[in-house]
Parts: structure tokens; C-alpha cells; sequence
């Protein structure tokens, strides 16, 4: 017993993290799947000990799966995920290609479970800053409405891919060592620098990083009246994302009773204790599983005012791990 699960986009950077926490949570795996692109045929991964082949994706491949993890871009979704559901698989989708569609439910297993219960196929896996942020905003929401928030994100050159890793690695030593860095990857040289500009701009002058936490914001939250503003900047750090949030709710909450609130929330971890220099900082939480939050204090501008710093791992709860978490749910409830 177990399901036959496939992984698309295996040998990319949350593909392998979704492999890994496939194993590290002993999944009920019945068969492995790995699939990429036509250059990765041939290679393999490891996998719960046994060495398994990478395969081209291809509208056959999802014959006999029952869950099937995307993480290969729009494009390979647009085109892979119907032809799996068509198969019988059930998919979680990690791209932006379904997140808004209505049919479609977007979820994080700790603010709106419920939604997978009317899945029709395809479940879309948020965007990796919309979901650290409204893992700490829904307890939050929950004790004292939220009415606006305003957030700036600090994130890490993993959320591109394996090739934006490559790319900081190499520009640090070239400019460590005086040479002129080549940007390929990014539009400007990311060592020792700072992009405001994370996916494409629209007419409006925001980018669509900025609209997908606005407006998937509301949709996980189940609130479309939340006023959210966002500016995304790409900072030279590997791995996880950073975010400054101002919120403003409707009742006051203290930032004493924000701190309790958000100690007993579900995948969240309170690490504020400033006197002691304590706070998250994504040097040292790559590779954990759930949402930091610290440096919570009141915003004296308003009445009903809260600043915070969240930090999590983007591969893991702002893709991977929370992708394993819906497919973990879907399991225990008998959804797939
Ligand atoms: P491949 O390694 O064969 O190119 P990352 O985000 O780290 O760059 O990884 C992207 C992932 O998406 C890789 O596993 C990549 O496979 C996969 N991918 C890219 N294009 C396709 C495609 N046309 N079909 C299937 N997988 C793809
Ligand atoms: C980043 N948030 O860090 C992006 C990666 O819509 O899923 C994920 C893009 C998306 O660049």
C-alpha cells in the first residue's frame, strides 16, 4: 500500500526539497516518480535509499500516479497538469499557473485547510512570501481583524532556482577577487547588491511577486477586504526569504499578547528576545520546516498597530514542505 507519487522539476531546487521531505516525513510512498525535462533523462536521484531514474515529463508519464508534485514552471503546468488529472492523479501544483483560478482551492494547511475539500484535480501551493507571511497574520487575523498590512521582502536567490544559486556563489568571488561580475541570471549583478524587482513589472509599476501577495493574501485568508501592499526585493542571500510586516486590525492587539497569540499558532516559532539579541535571521534557519517571527513590536503611528520580521525557509515552507503538507492532509482525509 502507499501511492504511486511523481515529482516534475525533480532535479531542480524544490524538486529536491520535495524528495527530501517526501522521505523525511515517510510519506507512504508506494513508487517514486521523478520527471524534468528531456536534457536530465538518463540521471538519477536518490531516494529512500534506492537509486532512482529521472524521466522525461510527458502526458504518459502520469499513468497509475495518484499525486503529482509540480515544480517546473507555468509552462510545464499549463500543459502536464491536466493531462495527470485526466490520468486520475491528484495535483499540487507549486507554479502560479492556477493560483487564481476559483476553481482552484490555494492553500496553507494552517490557515485554510478546509478549502482542499473542494478540490477538483489541482491544488495550487501559494507563492513562498505569501505563505510565510499568512501562516503569522491569520492567528492574528482571527483575534483582531486585520484591516491593512504593508510588507517589504528581503528574499534569497533560491526562490529563483539552482542556476540564481550558481549565479550569487560566482559573482561573490568575482568581485571578492576585483573582477566585474556578468549578470545572466538577474537583470543587474545580485553579489553585494540589492534588486527591487522580483518577476516581471505591469503597467501599474509593481511586479507580479507584489500582486501574487496581494491578491493571494486575500484568497488564503478568505477576506477580500485585507488592504495589502507589497515591494519584493531580491537580496544576495541563498536561502530563505525575509519579510518586514506593518499590519494595522481593527481591535488593539498588545505586541505581549501578539507574542502569546503567536506561540501557540500552528507552524510558528516566536524568537523575540532583543536584549539578548535574539531574532530570526535566515543565515541559521535554512532547512527548518516552520515560520519565524520576532522583533514584534507596536507601531506608535496608529491606534491598532503591529511591526514584525518573518523569516522561513522558501524552499521548504514556501514550497516544498508545505506542498508535503497538502498531500499529507489529502491522505489523512481520505481527498485523494
Ligand atoms: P531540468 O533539470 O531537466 O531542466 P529550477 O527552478 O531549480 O531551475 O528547476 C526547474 C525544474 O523544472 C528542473 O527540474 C527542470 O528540469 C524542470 N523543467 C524545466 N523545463 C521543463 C520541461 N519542459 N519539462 C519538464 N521539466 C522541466
Ligand atoms: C521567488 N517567490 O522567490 C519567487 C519564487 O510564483 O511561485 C516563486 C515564484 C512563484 O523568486
Amino acid at each position: 500500500n502507499g501511492y504511486n507519487v511523481a515529482v516534475v522539476g525533480a532535479t531542480g531546487a524544490v524538486g529536491r526539497t520535495m524528495l527530501k521531505i517526501l522521505e523525511e516525513r515517510n510519506f507512504p510512498v508506494k513508487r517514486i516518480l521523478p520527471l524534468a525535462s528531456s536534457r536530465s533523462e538518463g540521471q538519477t536521484v536518490e531516494f529512500m535509499g534506492s537509486t532512482v531514474r529521472v524521466e522525461e515529463a510527458k502526458p504518459s508519464s502520469f499513468e497509475g500516479i495518484d499525486i503529482a508534485l509540480f515544480s517546473a514552471g507555468k509552462d510545464v503546468s499549463l500543459t502536464l497538469s491536466p493531462e495527470a488529472v485526466k490520468r486520475g492523479a491528484v495535483v499540487i501544483d507549486n507554479s502560479n499557473a492556477f493560483r487564481m483560478d476559483p476553481d482552484v482551492p490555494l492553500v496553507v494547511p494552517e490557515v485554510n485547510p478546509q478549502d482542499l475539500y473542494k478540490h477538483k484535480g489541482i491544488i495550487a501551493n501559494p507563492n513562498c512570501s505569501t505563505i510565510q507571511m499568512v501562516v503569522v497574520l491569520k492567528p492574528i487575523h482571527d483575534r483582531a481583524r486585520i484591516k491593512r498590512v504593508v510588507v517589504s521582502t528581503y528574499q534569497a536567490v533560491s526562490g529563483t532556482g539552482l542556476e540564481a544559486i550558481e549565479e550569487l556563489k560566482l559573482q561573490s568571488k568575482k568581485v571578492l577577487e576585483g573582477e566585474k561580475p556578468e549578470p545572466c541570471v538577474y537583470p543587474h549583478q545580485i553579489a553585494f547588491n540589492l534588486l527591487p524587482h522580483i518577476d516581471v513589472f505591469d503597467d501599474t509599476g509593481y511586479t507580479m511577486e507584489e500582486w501574487k501577495m496581494i491578491r493571494e493574501t486575500k484568497k488564503i485568508m478568505g477576506d477580500e477586504n485585507i488592504a495589502v501592499t507589497a515591494t519584493t526585493v531580491r537580496v544576495p542571500v541563498l536561502n530563505c526569504h525575509s519579510e518586514s510586516v506593518n499590519i494595522e486590525t481593527y481591535e488593539k492587539v498588545t505586541p505581549e499578547e501578539a507574542r502569546r497569540i503567536l506561540s501557540g499558532a500552528p507552524g510558528v516559532v516566536v524568537m523575540d528576545d532583543p536584549a539578548n539579541k535574539v531574532y530570526p535571521m535566515p543565515a541559521y534557519l535554512s532547512g527548518k520546516n516552520e515560520v519565524f517571527v520576532g522583533r514584534i513590536r507596536e507601531d506608535f503611528t496608529v491606534p491598532c498597530g503591529l511591526n514584525l520580521w518573518i523569516v522561513a525557509d522558501n524552499l521548504r515552507k514556501g514550497a516544498a514542505y508545505n506542498a508535503v503538507q497538502i498531500a499529507e492532509y489529502l491522505v489523512r482525509n481520505k481527498l485523494v
